[in-house]
Order: C-alpha cells, then sequence, then structure tokens
C-alpha cells in the first residue's frame, strides 16, 4: 500500500517505529544509539549507555531532547547523564527527529535539533469486552564484555483505565579491542591487583537499572496519564574522562492531559525530574593522591531538579488551516559541590554551583496551511524567557579566595529574552 507521506508525518521530522527500534534496541544498552540511521546523526562515544548525541554536527546541549514530553538537561558537569540514558532501549516506542529548521511548536531552547523520545502510549481494552491482560519479557547478552540485559513489561487495561509496569536491567564489564593494543598491567600504579589484559579497554563497564509504572484513565474524549520512573545507575565508567560516575540517582514523576473538544485538542503536561549524581575515581582509575599518596581521590556530588509545565492548543480553522497556540514553562535547579579529601583539596567544601537556577517562560504560536498534498507553509513565532541566577561560591581552601571572591561580588542574576521566528 502506498500514500503521501506528508500527511502523516509532522513538518521537517523523521520517524523510527517500533519495528525497526526492536531490531535497533536488541544491539546496544544504549538508548542514543537508536537514532544511528537517521542521515546526519553520529554519536560521541562516553559511558557505556550514554553516548552524546550528535545531529548535523550540533551535540549535546545544542540539541533539544525530549523524553515523553519532559526537556531534560545533563545535571552532570561532564554531561555523564544526557537525557537518553534514563530510558532503556528496550522501552522506546517511537523516536521523532526534526532536524535543520524546527517548528516553533516543537522547538525553543536550543539551535540544533528537537529529538523525542517516547516510550509506549497505553493500551485499553474494547468497550464491552473483558480486562487485557498482558506483557512481555527480553533478554539479551554479549559475549564481548560479558553484556547481559533484561527487560519486562506488565500491563492490565479495562476500557476505561490502564495499569503497566516496565522493568529493565543491564550491566557490562569492561569489553575487549579486536586486538592487543597495549601491554597487560595494572589499572593503576595503586592498584596491582585490578589487571587490564592487553586487549581489555579500561573503565569501559556499567550497570543501569529502570522501573517504571503507568497509569492512564480514558473518556470518551480525554486521556489522563500518570507515569512514575525510577532509575539507578550504580556506576558508569568512562575511559574519555577523568573520573567515573560512581552514582546516579533519579526519579521523575510525569502527568499528562490530552483531550478533544469541538473547537480542537488540548495537550497539557506537568513533570518533575529528580537527579543526584556523583563522580569519583573507579575500579581501573588511581585512588589514592597527593605526595604521601593519602589522598582518597576526588569526590563530586550534583543534584539537578527540572520542573516543567506545557499547555498547548490546536485548533483546526478549516480543512486546510490550523493553528497551534501554546505556553511552556521550566524551572532548572542545580547544585555541584565537591567535598574534601585532602591536600590542595580541604578543608572546605568547594561548592562549584550553589543554588543554581534557570528559569524558562516561552509562548509559541504556529500556522499552518495545507495547500495541497504537495505544498505546505507554516509560520511560527516563539518568545523565550531566561533567567538564571546562582548563590556564592567557595573554593577547598584560601588559594581560591580571589577567584570565588570576584564571582561573588557580581550580581549573578541574568535575564534574556529572545523571540524565535521560522517561517517555511
Ligand atoms: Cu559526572
Amino acid at each position: 500500500m502506498t500514500a503521501p507521506r506528508t500527511a502523516a508525518e509532522p513538518l521537517g521530522s523523521q520517524t523510527l517505529d517500533a519495528s525497526v527500534l526492536l531490531r535497533q534496541s536488541a544491539l546496544s544498552a544504549d538508548t542514543a544509539q537508536l537514532l544511528r540511521d537517521f542521515p546526519g546523526y553520529s554519536s560521541q562515544a562516553a559511558g557505556g549507555v550514554s553516548s552524546l548525541p550528535c545531529i548535523r554536527g550540533l551535540a549535546d546541549d545544542r540539541l533539544r531532547i525530549e523524553m515523553d514530553g519532559m526537556s531534560l538537561l545533563s545535571s552532570c558537569g561532564n554531561h555523564m547523564n544526557p537525557p537518553m540514558s534514563y530510558i532503556d532501549p528496550s522501552r522506546v516506542e517511537r523516536v521523532r527527529v526534526f532536524a535543520g529548521v524546527v517548528p516553533v511548536s516543537v522547538g525553543g531552547d536550543s539551535i540544533g535539533a528537537t529529538v523525542q523520545v517516547d516510550s509506549a502510549e497505553p493500551v485499553f481494552a474494547e468497550p464491552g469486552q473483558p480486562a487485557r491482560v498482558g506483557g512481555e519479557a527480553g533478554a539479551s547478552v554479549q559475549s564481548n564484555g560479558r553484556g547481559v540485559a533484561a527487560h519486562a513489561t506488565a500491563h492490565y487495561a479495562t476500557d476505561r483505565f490502564s495499569l503497566r509496569y516496565d522493568g529493565a536491567l543491564s550491566q557490562a564489564d569492561n569489553y575487549r579491542a579486536g586486538g592487543d593494543f597495549k601491554p597487560a598491567g595494572p589499572a593503576s600504579i595503586d592498584k596491582p591487583d585490578q589487571w587490564l589484559r592487553a586487549d581489555e579497554v579500561g573503565s569501559t563497564a556499567y550497570k543501569t537499572r529502570n522501573h517504571a509504572l503507568t497509569g492512564a484513565w480514558r473518556g470518551d474524549d480525554q486521556l489522563v496519564q500518570l507515569r512514575l520512573g525510577v532509575q539507578d545507575i550504580p556506576y558508569q565508567y568512562y575511559p574519555n574522562q577523568r573520573m567515573d560516575m560512581t552514582r546516579n540517582d533519579s526519579y521523575h514523576l510525569n502527568l499528562r492531559y490530552d483531550g478533544r473538544f469541538n473547537w480542537g485538542r488540548l495537550e497539557a503536561r506537568a513533570w518533575h525530574e529528580n537527579t543526584r549524581h556523583g563522580m569519583q575515581f573507579g575500579d581501573d582509575k588511581q585512588y589514592w593522591y597527593g605526595p604521601k599518596g593519602d589522598v582518597p581521590g576526588m569526590p563530586m556530588d550534583t543534584r539537578g531538579r527540572t520542573s516543567g509545565l506545557r499547555v498547548m492548543g490546536e485548533l483546526p480553522l478549516s480543512e486546510r488551516d490550523t493553528l497551534r497556540v501554546g505556553a511552556e514553562a521550566l524551572r532548572y535547579r542545580l547544585d555541584d559541590w565537591w567535598l574534601p579529601s585532602g591536600g590542595g583539596m580541604a578543608p572546605n567544601t568547594f561548592w562549584n554551583i550553589r543554588d543554581g537556577q534557570r528559569d524558562r517562560l516561552d509562548v509559541f504560536t504556529e500556522w499552518e496551511a495545507r495547500w495541497n498534498p504537495k505544498w505546505l507553509t507554516l509560520v511560527g513565532l516563539r518568545s523565550a524567557n531566561t533567567r538564571t541566577d546562582a548563590g556564592p561560591v567557595q573554593g577547598y581552601n584560601a588559594s581560591y579566595d580571589a577567584d570565588a571572591n570576584a564571582f561573588n561580588a557580581r550580581d549573578r542574576c541574568r535575564t534574556e529574552v529572545a523571540p524565535e521566528k521560522w517561517s517555511s
């Protein structure tokens, strides 16, 4: 069967659907790898489950990444926890990429592409039919690095109510290169027992666990959905960084509303995400430092919290014209502190970012006209207001005072207003 594609896909987007994703998800535990077949896509390798996406040369924070409609940021200063590392590939049902010029209704807060990663829509039983009960389980094993991954889902659904659980686990040891590329030996001078083989790439092991519980209710023309997601990465090591992730605990709450009215469609979402992240030197890196070798590593801790609210109305004005009007508010809070360990990194806690704040308020409107199956125009206007602020910083000791005092003496509150407009 063939049909014009234009009618089905939003302008400027490309989508990978479930059948392609199913094949891709068995190949890697890293969700960012699901996008590898998109033209212009590449990824910057990092830890085993957290490569940084790059689309047409713009990477990481230059892209807007939405996971189930939540626009997320990497709270770690080294971006060890990019947004796509928060969802297991087995849970991804659809990936949509808006590369190049992005419509204002899906863009904002980035100069590059928008990537939307969505898990499954809730299922419901047909009216009058018995409840639907089902599930799925999957596992994969990889000989290189002894990688194992397993996931399971279960759902129960009546015609009005739906409940679903998703769980996934994934872990691997260090992987092996195609051949020997260095002499075998201890991972570092203070770890004679931590032996790395000649073909073993140190600091590539990881472990990640994901759980999500989703409840949904549907009326005749409405849908309300609430999801609670919990993720924990006890360790993920980085061959390309001086430090390793030694903890990453996060949870999110995501409330969504979708309603159809005689004037059009209303989409609303409110969500909150909280990440607690820690870095230290992992198993394959030197841990004891200082002239006497008595300084235990360098702990670095981060906490990020994002709350978001988004409301959009879609009004079909005629057979040809559609108007979209929406608003989006984001509230981001970040603390980044390094506990004293010894030597020059003592006696105080190093406050890199204390009470960091970033608040956004965007409004947008967009007019879409489908003149015929081959021609479409889309004109949008988006206004973005960003306010940032931070509390006073502090170094480990007096030798940091000059820089800290200079920063602390300044007014640290900034406001930017930017209209973003687009036409096609
Ligand atoms: Cu980190």
